[in-house]
């Protein structure tokens, strides 16, 4: 009877670990509705890279070849991408040359940096993977109220 009880009390704290490890795995999609949904115009759920350089590009209001950090958080804002207060930190740590505007060749890197197996092709999966290591981590309490 004991044993029996254990058993199932077991089984469910097995079924338990799995549905919260699950959770713990999979990466949120909310940001899907921004950057990659914008990028991706023929459907295919795969941001292509050339698709990924250019849904980036669409942040450089003037055609400079320079997105600007004015630029980038005019466009953050009026795209209505997630985390509007932290755009400038998205914007510091894509302008790896810190030089205060962001160059084509930073785009580039950016998308390459986003195509984790090289194929040419940014799948959700990548995407939402590099997403969460790149700008998720300064995710506030207030942000899980
Ligand atoms: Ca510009
Ligand atoms: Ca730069
Ligand atoms: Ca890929």
């Amino acid at each position: 009877m004991e044993f029996g009880r254990f058993l199932i009390t077991a089984s469910f704290l097995g079924a338990f670990m799995l549905v919260v490890s699950a959770e713990t795995v999979k990466p949120p999609a909310h940001h899907r509705d921004g950057i990659f949904s914008l990028g991706d115009k023929n459907n295919d759920s795969i941001l292509s890279l050339p698709e990924c350089t250019q849904v980036w590009s669409t942040f450089d209001v003037d055609s400079d070849d320079m997105i600007s950090k004015i630029e980038f958080l005019f466009r953050w804002r009026f795209s209505n991408l997630n985390d509007a207060k932290h755009a400038p930190l998205f914007f510091r740590l894509i302008d790896v040359d810190f030089d205060g505007s962001i160059s084509k060749s930073e785009i580039e890197k950016l998308c390459k940096f986003f195509d984790d197996d090289e194929d040419g092709r940014i799948s959700m999966f990548e995407y939402d993977l590099t997403w969460e290591g790149l700008f998720n981590f300064i995710r506030t309490d207030s942000d899980l109220l």
